[in-house]
């Protein structure tokens, strides 16, 4: 989980997308914080923060070189103001990865549209903001492309390919030598992809697998050209490794507006947000939006903070950890048992692997006592590919199993948030179906503060 930080002319002018032809001198952020920001996000439970380092409207919280429509031209820090070295800097004090949000679409720009655009400008800003901000995690390539805006003053509508104008194998090369430890993130990957909504959930199956498709038969897909519904629930026989990521904001836009502190997202909201996108083994990207003094409305604060608690308090203990387990089946005739981390196999596979043959096998944990829960939580040693594709779950509490969920589509991390919490003694789970023997790593109950 990681927030999306959006500040900028939008902020001031109250809008989602500026046209590209704001003064700089409205950017007059009187308090801005990125301590405060940042830290609201540690406090939600959060990893990590992308900041918007320009949106489509062009300017550049950060001194460029390459376009004059940038914060040194504002009032903030009479010109000597750099947000992005302040959220690098917050980061570090609070140990919070960083990421970058570059828009594609510029529509200040007066190149925009040609292929110097492309080649002096938004590849020179890529460039400065991986050479000057890293280590960077993240880099976010938007797809939108919305076609008019002020473009140094031409005023008009701009249509660019969308498969070809950026010449994203060229582009992306860029953050590969420069940060090579970041994932690119784009509608086409290369690393991670859209989910295809941005209300923040994956699909309840969500392969991690996928394939970019263009909307027109015979077209190469590109960042805003795919069919972007598919990235919803990815394809089983997907060709790339490509995880979902889930971008929400916090409230209605990912801009400040003074009319939405009232309809800031709560803690529940939030809650069922994380189980259909963390717990569908897709990112959580939740949008932050500073206001015009440069800190997060405390509603925001407060909503971050309760989601952070409930996270932690209910992952704070794997109830299923005293357990005895037996499975039907183990590699090599082994015992299994919970390692620190993971399931462990005799300390062979920090991971449950059976026989090749085995695909349906069972588990059994004995939990010596009846046990309150209402969250399991299965992870597969992804190393070895998503494998297992349905599983069911029972519990018992005098001798007789009831099942009391199933699920498909197990991955990185999956979480079956049950509607009532369930007392048993006894917890079956069972591997419906998967195509090649399985390699599952994790296996909790938890249970929610209050269920
Ligand atoms: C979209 C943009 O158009 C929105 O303004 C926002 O930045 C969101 C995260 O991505 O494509």
């Amino acid at each position: 989980m990681y927030c999306l930080i959006h500040f900028g002319p939008d902020t001031y002018t109250d809008k989602e997308w500026g046209y590209g032809d704001e003064d700089p001198r409205i950017i007059t952020p009187t308090e801005f914080s990125a301590m405060q920001i940042v830290g609201a996000a540690k406090a939600g439970g959060f990893k990590g923060i992308v900041v918007v380092a320009k949106h489509h409207d062009g300017f550049c919280l950060w001194p460029t070189k390459t376009t004059g429509h940038n914060i040194s031209q504002s009032p903030y820090k009479n010109g000597k103001g750099d947000l992005l070295q302040e959220y690098r800097d917050a980061c570090n004090k609070l140990d919070m990865k960083m990421g970058v949000y570059c828009s594609p679409w510029d529509r200040n720009s007066a190149l925009y549209g040609k292929p110097e655009y492309v080649t002096e400008v938004y590849r020179k800003q890529l460039e400065e903001l991986y050479t000057h901000y890293g280590p960077i995690f993240i880099s976010w390539f938007d797809g939108a492309n919305g076609g008019d805006g002020y473009y140094g003053g031409a005023r008009e509508v701009r249509k660019i390919d969308r498969s070809t104008y950026y010449g994203w194998p060229v582009t992306w090369a860029i953050p590969r030598k420069l940060q090579p430890g970041a994932v690119l993130f784009g509608d086409v990957g290369p690393d991670v992809r859209w989910v295809g909504n941005e209300r923040g959930h994956a699909g309840e199956t969500c392969w991690e697998t996928y394939t970019p498709h263009a909307p027109d038969a015979g077209k190469e897909p590109g960042n805003g050209y795919t069919k972007d519904h598919e990235g919803t629930e990815g394809q089983r026989d997907g060709k790339y490794w490509m995880p979902a990521e889930c971008d929400v904001a916090l409230r209605p836009g990912w801009f400040y507006h003074k009319d939405q502190d009232s309809k800031v997202k709560s803690a529940d909201t939030l809650l069922s947000l994380y189980y259909q996108s963390v717990g569908r083994g897709a990112c959580l990207d939740l949008g932050l939006s500073p206001d015009r003094r440069g800190l997060l409305n405390d509603n925001d604060v407060n909503a971050l903070k309760q989601f952070g608690k409930i996270i932690n308090e209910t992952f704070a203990v794997n109830l299923a950890k005293g357990a005895t387990l037996t499975a039907s089946n183990v590699r090599g005739g082994n015992k299994l048992k919970f390692g620190p981390q993971h399931l462990l196999d005799n300390d062979r596979y920090s991971y449950w692997a059976t026989d090749d043959k085995v695909t349906t096998p069972e588990l059994i944990a004995d939990l010596h006592s009846s046990t309150t829960f209402n969250i399991i939580r299965l992870r597969e040693n992804i190393k070895l590919g998503q494998r297992i594709e349905e599983v069911a779950i029972d519990a018992s509490r005098d001798g007789k199993w009831e099942q009391i969920a199933t699920a498909t589509s197990i991955g990185g991390n999956r979480l079956i948030r049950l509607p009532k919490a369930i007392v048993a003694s006894k917890v079956r789970l069972r591997i419906t179906k998967s195509p090649v023997c399985i390699a599952l790593s994790d296996f909790g109950l938890y249970r929610e503060p209050g269920k």
